[in-house]
């Protein structure tokens, strides 16, 4: 399944092969989107097709969902399972209290979504993802099409009065077109540098109208697997 890979494709790999570890038979588990939860599908998939273990899948973007099927995986919807015992997903940033920035890879809103109704969420990353105060990658914010300028301007109002370093709010684009997310909506990327306060942004944020919800998972993942471009892991 790895070939010879990169030192950063084997550090996402080594953290993903570790997390799965935390699944067992029968559980419902909420399979994350971006390239180290690929790997984790990939990881959950040959356990189905060698180990025999029995899982349902809920995947939070339509990419993660295709790729679920092809390796084996069952995949239903979140209102068929009701509740996951699991949710493993990568993240953009995480820092010591194992709050994340997610949404990177467009698919924050069902990501969110899917790891609030898990008894446990894991995340998977490299060391690049590590970091002191959440901030440096852009805080992507999903908010719907219509008026979107007017949601832009009221963020950059609301930013004014908040703990960050940089205030630049711009359009995701998907070459010449604004990127449009699973659930048909845009995402504004809020380049903040530093995010003093990031319990406090993500409230005022999620009260602007047009704003879905924003990438910041505060409180939400109770385990952070990290992986080495050695192959070594570490669980925090
Ligand atoms: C998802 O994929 C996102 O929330 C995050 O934006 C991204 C991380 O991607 P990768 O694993 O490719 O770095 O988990």
């Amino acid at each position: 399944m790895t070939g010879e890979l990169s030192p950063i494709d084997k550090a996402k790999f080594a953290a993903a092969k570790r997390a799965v570890d935390f699944v067992e038979d029968g559980m419902r588990v909420g399979l994350g989107t971006g390239s180290t939860a690929a790997w984790m599908v990939r990881c959950l998939g040959e356990m189905v097709r060698e180990d025999g273990i029995r899982i349902k899948g809920v995947p939070t973007s339509v990419r993660t969902a295709e790729l679920a099927r092809q390796v084996g995986i069952e995949v239903i919807s979140l209102d068929e399972a009701k509740w996951l015992d699991l949710t493993i997903d990568g993240a953009d940033e995480f820092d010591a209290d194992l709050n994340l920035i997610k949404g990177g890879g467009g698919a924050l809103l069902q990501e969110k979504i899917v790891a609030t109704a898990s008894d446990q969420m894991i995340v998977i990353a490299d060391t690049a993802k590590e970091v002191g105060t959440l901030g440096a990658f852009p805080l992507p914010v999903e908010v719907i099409p219509f008026g979107w300028q007017t949601s832009r301007a009221l963020i950059e109002e609301a930013l004014i009065n908040l703990d960050v370093m940089g205030r630049d709010v711009t359009l995701r684009m998907n070459g010449d077109a604004a990127f449009v997310t699973d659930e048909g909506n845009h995402i504004l990327d809020l380049h903040l540098k530093r995010i003093g306060n990031p319990r406090q942004l993500s409230l005022v944020i999620n009260q602007i109208p047009g704003v879905v919800e924003n990438g910041l998972f505060i409180d939400i993942c109770d385990v952070v697997v990290v992986g080495h471009g050695d192959g070594r892991v570490e669980v925090r």
